[in-house]
């Protein structure tokens, strides 16, 4: 039989709200659009597991859903479920398949590849990778794999056809998230979602199903759209795009939320209001959620992590506003410190933009092509940098940039090339923080530009971001490299302590004809 597994219920009665009938629970799940039960009896003994089974089966039958059972192949068997789900500690498949009818769905838990290279030996029917986030309503005896990691395992099946959910603290915040940021670098992609919580702990059960579906369904139209419609661009849109922005930034003055380092945090503020932005360099988690209701951008640039959880917050919120993320990995090859911290914080939101210099994105990347020194990068750069970016892109699922003598900015499909900039860029600290206070401040502007009222509702509710990230990152750097050119030429600059004002003032006189007649853009 084919399963529709989208939205995929499991349930954990003791979970109930106080007042609320387990099968008044499940009836209003089913209303609110969930394609498929899991019956998880994990404390009940055999009558009473049998019972809720039989009950939940009626149930099923009334809204044409499937019925799976958790780990108890007699209690399947004796309700004729339509399949069984194992763990990794249950029954073996080989063995459940010689007591099982043909045709009947065999389901397992997997949290590493090595279980996913047994499913597929098995020949599984589905599999449910897990734990995407950590949750309370299992104790988990595994790590928690991240929504990068679910990726990597949906890359192990490809070429099969088991299908595959994600479970593990999945709620209509972070839906979107896990959907988007788990598609593998060979767009595998997940076939559904697994909740226990999020539904069975609801008051609200139909409207709790119903949110969910809502993402779900958006999301895979936007997909959908996605992979039939690839955006096309040459140099004049970008060039266009980049310049509009810059208006758009003037006009509007998009809210610029920066958490950086203490190196750089005043000139950063100065870039922003210089490009007609406005900055905010709020640490504190308590004001993380009322930053993200504004309009505007974030940059979480961690070249002295000192507020790794306002990071987290930040991200998490800005992705459930459709804000842009614009993260700056500060010397993240320098410390197993700051590599950890980049790889959680990749796993808690999404970047819309990652910019780094060569070391920054090798380390990232975990490639050794390209080594550091502290924050700097050292040595000639990557052989064939165009295909290291696109291909950074695709697996972060995000618009890259690389920083260097000449930039590269990709979204995984196209690769633009930009050589504008001056060697004094070198001479002052925290040019490439500025690079991404740049960044940021149009990616906020697309933002702003996007959030326009005529877009079209349905696929803009499946999407992280809103507003061409890509302009968006082209339109920084260019921002910045342009300014440079331009201060490093004037009569005034004498040296690195004169440099840093004469390029904020580039900024803020930066001309739409300067920047059109300056740039430097190759579309590849
Ligand atoms: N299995 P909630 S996590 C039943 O990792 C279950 O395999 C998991 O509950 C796994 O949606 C989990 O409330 C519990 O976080 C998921």
């Amino acid at each position: 039989m084919t399963i529709d597994f989208s939205l995929y219920l499991v349930t954990g009665r003791e979970l109930l709200p106080p007042g609320k009938e387990y099968l008044e629970s499940l009836e209003e799940a089913l209303q609110g659009g969930v394609t498929v039960i899991q019956i998880r009896e994990k404390k009940s003994d055999t009558l009473e597991f049998l019972e809720i089974a039989q009950e939940s089966k009626i149930l099923c039958e009334k809204y044409k859903v499937p019925l799976i059972i958790n780990d108890r192949i007699d209690i399947a068997l004796a309700v004729q479920a339509d399949g069984v789900h194992l763990g990794q500690t249950d029954m073996p498949v080989h063995v459940a398949k010689t007591l099982l009818p043909a045709g009947i769905v065999i389901g397992v838990s997997c949290n590493d590849t090595d279980h996913v290279k047994k499913a597929i030996e098995d020949e599984v029917d589905y599999i449910g990778i897990g734990a995407v986030w950590g949750t309370t309503t299992k104790k988990l005896s595994s790590p928690v794999v991240g929504v990068r990691g679910v990726g990597s395992l949906l890359q192990a099946l490809d070429g099969t056809n088991i299908k595959a959910v994600a479970i593990g603290g999945i709620n209509s915040t972070n839906v979107l998230r896990t959907l988007h940021g788990s598609v593998s670098t060979s767009g595998h992609r997940l076939d559904g979602i697994a909740v226990v919580s999020d539904i069975m702990a609801s008051s609200t059960p139909r409207s709790a199903a119903q949110k969910l579906r809502d993402s779900l369904d958006a999301w895979v139209h936007h997909f959908d759209l996605q992979s039939r419609v690839p955006q096309v661009y040459d140099v004049e849109t970008i060039k266009s795009g980049v310049v509009e922005l810059m208006q758009v930034i003037r006009d509007k003055s998009p809210l610029v939320h920066q958490i950086t380092n203490v190196v750089v945090t005043n000139q950063s503020a100065n870039a922003t209001l210089a490009l007609g932005a406005s900055p905010i360099m709020a640490t504190a988690p308590e004001e993380m959620h009322d930053l993200s209701r504004i309009p505007g951008g974030l940059l979480i640039n961690f070249g002295t992590i000192t507020n790794k959880g306002s990071m987290i917050l930040a991200g998490q919120y800005a992705n459930e506003a459709q804000k842009p993320v614009v993260f700056d990995p500060v010397g993240v090859g320098a410390t197993q410190f700051r590599k950890t911290t980049a790889s959680e914080l990749l796993n808690a939101w999404q970047a819309s933009v990652i910019k780094g210099n060569a070391a920054e994105m090798a380390s990232l990347a975990n490639s050794n092509e390209v080594q550091a020194k502290g924050v700097d990068s050292v040595g000639s750069g990557f052989a064939d940098p165009a295909s290291f970016i696109r291909e950074i892109a695709k697996k972060e699922r995000c618009v890259a940039v690389m920083t260097g003598p000449t930039d590269w900015v990709s979204d995984g499909a196209i690769v633009v090339k930009l050589e504008n900039g001056h060697k004094m860029l070198g001479d002052i600290t925290g040019s490439g923080c500025l690079v991404g206070t740049c960044v940021a401040t149009f990616c906020a502007g697309a933002s702003v530009l996007a959030a326009a009222p005529e877009t079209s509702p349905g696929p803009e509710l499946a999407k992280l971001v809103r507003g061409n990230m890509l302009i968006g990152a082209v339109g920084g750097v260019l921002a910045l490299t342009v300014a440079a050119e331009c201060a490093a030429k004037r009569s005034d600059v004498h040296g690195s302590g004169t440099f840093l004002p004469a390029l904020i003032d580039e900024l803020y006189n930066l001309k739409p004809e300067t920047v059109l007649s300056r740039a430097k853009v190759q579309v590849l």
